[in-house]
């Protein structure tokens, strides 16, 4: 099963630059509950590094670029995040990790939840666990 899944958004665009608009249910495949974004990501220092037990998320890098991987304990792949277009659709118990951010890179992510640490598996050999034996 593939894990790089992409959802692609309608660029509006004019004389004054584009507009993408994103909305629950429509071109974002669940109820948004919470928006956060990283800004000033520093050169070769990853971010994420754990898998959620219930979240679904989008993410769109706004600006510049990043690459993800994303492992879901039988196989990892990755793809790079380089358009405000194009949102990578990241389903519950999968391994994420960001890294190689450019320098103008904003990461804009959509959560399904509220923030909730209990949510998150942070090591992976007890993602693996999981992911294999439920
Ligand atoms: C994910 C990837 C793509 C909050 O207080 N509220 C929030 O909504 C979030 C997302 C984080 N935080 C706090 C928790 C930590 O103290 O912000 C701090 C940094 O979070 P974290 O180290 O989890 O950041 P990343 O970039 O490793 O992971 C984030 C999300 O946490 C995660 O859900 O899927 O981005």
């Amino acid at each position: 099963m593939a894990l790089i899944k992409w959802a692609s958004f309608d660029a509006i665009g004019d004389g004054r630059g584009q507009l993408v608009a994103l909305e629950g249910n429509k071109n974002i495949p669940f109820d948004i509950k919470r928006v956060y974004y990283m800004t000033g990501m520093k050169p070769g220092a990853p971010r994420g590094f754990h898998a959620h037990r219930r979240l679904q998320q989008v993410a769109v890098c706004v600006a510049g670029r990043c690459r993800f991987i994303l492992d879901d304990g039988f196989g990892r792949e990755d793809a790079w995040l380089d358009s405000p277009a194009k949102g990578l659709l990241i389903g519950n118990m999968v391994w994420r990790e960001m890294h190689d951010f450019s320098q103008d890179c904003v990461l804009m992510v959509l959560a399904s939840e509220y923030y909730d640490e209990a949510d998150y598996i942070r090591d992976y050999e007890q993602f693996l666990e999981v992911a294999k034996h439920g």
